[in-house]
């Protein structure tokens, strides 16, 4: 057996050490652009990001509202994979779909909808308009928008002409009765409108179309939107289906794929390269992984993978180390695979993007991570408190949790993401099933996170991603050390408070 000298370790044990700061050096003026695949010296990637952070291939983290809400902060989504072809494919085109910054609404309802319907698909999807087509699709023809807190269908008065709800000097844009959702989108993002009175044949106005955020909408000049404003989403496959899977994503829309297993050094791995590439050449993009190691990153940066993912058994879900006893600590691990990115580029004049996925708890882990060499991160946890995850918001003994389970648990069944080629079931479980404290919007909890993200990188002098990994300067700590980070040696006023992370 081969033996490592040192231990492995994870970010709880390591601390930035503050570097010079000029005076240039203030938050507003750090850039947290990060890439995403793999690119050649002097060139430029495919896809970047505007910051660091993708969400988790994930049934309880990674659906349509959770792509969109995070493209619009800069970020990516790999929709998860552990549900049907059709299924996924449907969330990819349903996260495309939605243009940026002008959608009139997200959720569709057939005309034989219940007020109760109507309330359960909010409930279900936070969502505060929901307009009802003849198919309950966004191609359907549009019958009503049912709006408001208490839900009342928007009427209006029967004899009125649309002008008189206009300013004179209004231009007026009106669309017919009959048109369907996703054109109305297209006029309202076309012409840039917060409403579209849609008119009878008179030329009376049936009901108003708003545009969702029409309250509070401001550009974020970080949204990420490839052509035709479209968002960025990201999509999870797995090494088993590919070839009906990979074709059925990217005819839905998806920007790039990444295959989502739990120990990526594997032969399953380069088929499934292999295959993409036969295919597809290099316009379709394609993340690989898990690894913890340089053997690893170099494996899957020879077959050809667009960005590699680092982490085995740090999941706050995950229990592979407890049943498997395989797995490195996550600091470790980025550090090794980042000094192989590194030397991979040296040698090939090829720069292979590496992701740290799992075991952020707080805020500053980010911040390490990036440090350590990783591009970017991938959470599960952090993403699964939002409003904006697909699961349950529930009351548990008077606070409010979110659910939250692991791919490897019982609950989600993906045996593909654990499977070495064996029959098609879980033998046992490698993840588990829970609850994390709800914690708000996702826009809120991010930008809070990046404020911190850009604040520590000031204090190392840096000003983006790359001048962190080459200043900082990161020392292990002790035992006794950790606990003196923590408030220490006084009487906490409140003994039931949650310390901001
Ligand atoms: P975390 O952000 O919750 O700590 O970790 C999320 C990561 O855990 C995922 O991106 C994935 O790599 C991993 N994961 C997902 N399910 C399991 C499991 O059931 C797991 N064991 O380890």
């Amino acid at each position: 057996a081969y033996f490592y000298n040192e231990p492995s370790h994870t970010f709880d044990e390591y601390l930035l050490i503050p570097g010079y700061s000029s005076a240039e050096c203030i938050p507003a003026n750090v850039s947290l652009k990060t890439p995403v695949t793999r690119y050649k010296k002097g060139e430029k990637p495919a896809i970047e990001m505007n910051i660091p952070l993708t969400s988790a291939i994930m049934q309880s983290v990674s659906d349509d509202r959770m792509a969109v809400a995070l493209a619009k902060e800069g970020g990516i989504s790999f929709i998860y994979g552990s549900q049907s072809v059709e299924a996924e494919a449907a969330m990819v085109a349903r996260a495309k779909a939605y243009k940026a910054g002008f959608v009139v609404s997200d959720s569709n309802i057939q005309p034989s909808c219940t007020l109760g319907d109507i309330l359960e698909l909010k409930e279900k999807t936070g969502h505060s308009t929901v307009a009802v087509t003849d198919d309950g699709t966004a191609n359907g023809k549009l019958l009503g928008i049912v709006t408001g807190r208490d839900y009342r269908v928007s009427r209006m008065p029967e004899d009125l002409p649309v002008s008189a709800f206009m300013t004179p000097a209004a231009e007026l844009i009106t669309a017919p009765r009959g048109t369907t959702l996703s054109e109305c989108n297209d006029i309202i993002w076309e012409h840039k409108l917060n409403s579209l009175p849609i008119v009878d044949e008179n030329g009376h106005l049936v009901y108003m179309v708003f545009r969702k955020d029409y309250a509070n909408h401001k550009e974020n000049p970080n949204e990420l939107l490839d052509d035709q404003k479209r968002y960025v989403v990201g999509a999870g496959i797995n090494t088993r289906d590919y070839a009906e899977r990979v074709p059925a994503l990217l005819e839905a829309g998806a920007d790039i794929l990444c295959i989502d297993s739990s120990e990526g050094f594997s032969e399953w791995q380069k088929r499934t390269i292999d295959w993409v590439r036969a295919r597809y050449g290099g316009s379709v993009k394609i993340g690989a992984g898990n690894v913890v190691d340089a053997e690893g990153f170099r494996f899957l940066a020879d077959c050809g993978a667009d960005f590699v993912k680092i982490g085995i058994g740090g999941g706050s879900i995950c229990i592979t180390r407890e049943t498997k006893g395989i797995g490195r600590g996550q600091a470790t691990a980025v550090i090794d695979v980042a000094k192989a990115r590194d030397e991979y580029f040296e040698e090939t004049g090829i720069y292979v993007p590496i992701c740290s996925d799992g075991g952020i708890v707080y805020d500053h882990h980010v911040t390490l991570a990036l440090a350590m060499g990783a591009d970017f991160v991938m959470l599960g946890r952090y993403f699964s408190r939002f409003d904006e995850s697909p699961t349950n918001k529930v009351n548990v003994n008077g606070t409010y949790m979110k659910e939250y389970w692991g791919e490897g648990s019982n609950r989600a069944r993906n045996w593909q993401r654990y499977d070495l080629g064996g029959s098609k079931k879980l033998s046992f479980e490698e993840g588990v099933d829970s609850y994390v404290a709800y914690a708000g919007s996702l826009k809120d909890n991010v930008s809070l996170t990046l404020s911190k993200v850009k604040s520590t990188m000031c204090n190392c002098g840096a000003l983006t991603i790359p001048e962190l990994q080459q200043r900082a300067k990161l020392t292990l700590v002790s035992a006794v050390s950790i606990k003196e980070g923590g408030a220490h040696d006084v009487v906490l006023k409140d003994t039931n408070m949650t310390r901001m992370k």
